[in-house]
């Protein structure tokens, strides 16, 4: 297992659209393996492959308190159940030191593949609905930032910019 660079906004390999998973082999769960171990090293409650550079639609969750409950999601396709939206003050491992409120729609269904490679389908509320859709617009080159005024999205684009160029 491996801990893997995490892409950071304003990098443009972020906005590209994730293709489909066509096999769940051994290479995929290896990647899936790296990626939880990614996110739990980061202290993150969902990461999307496009935030690591693999353009697959793949992305890892754990919103459990103690950190014991990871959930692997491969190629999800989300159904909103209700439009009626909830707010949450967002942040994103690609977006480090910044959150700001997004609404959304509070429960959705998803279908996907498991780690197994099996199909499954569930309903999700509260954080998992929120966090699956915002982790869902990562394989579309989505980022919460795309939600936020372009004022504030300029002024987050700047402070990263400047602590790469003092990282670099
Ligand atoms: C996405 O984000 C999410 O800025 C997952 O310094 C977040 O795990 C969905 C993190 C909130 C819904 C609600 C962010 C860690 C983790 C930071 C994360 C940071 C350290 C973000
Ligand atoms: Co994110």
């Amino acid at each position: 297992m491996a801990v893997l660079s995490i892409l950071e906004f304003p990098d443009p390999r972020l906005r590209t659209v994730a293709e489909p998973v066509s096999e769940v082999d051994a290479d995929l769960t290896g990647l899936i393996d790296d990626m939880l171990e990614t996110m739990y090293d980061a202290s993150g409650i969902g990461l999307a492959a496009t935030q690591v550079n693999v353009h697959k639609r793949l992305l890892v969750m754990d919103t459990s308190e103690d950190r014991d409950q990871p959930r692997v999601y491969i190629n999800p396709e989300i159904t909103v159940l209700d439009e009626e939206l909830g707010s949450y003050d967002e942040g994103c491992l690609s977006v480090p030191g910044f959150y700001e409120e997004v609404h959304r729609p509070r429960r959705v269904s998803v279908t996907a593949m498991g780690r197994d490679g099996e199909s499954f389908t569930e309903e999700l509320d509260g954080l998992n609905a929120i966090c699956l859709q915002h982790e869902i617009d990562h394989l579309d080159g989505k980022l919460f930032v795309d939600y936020i005024s372009p004022l504030k999205r300029q002024r987050i684009r700047k402070k990263l910019e400047k602590a790469h160029r003092l990282r670099a």
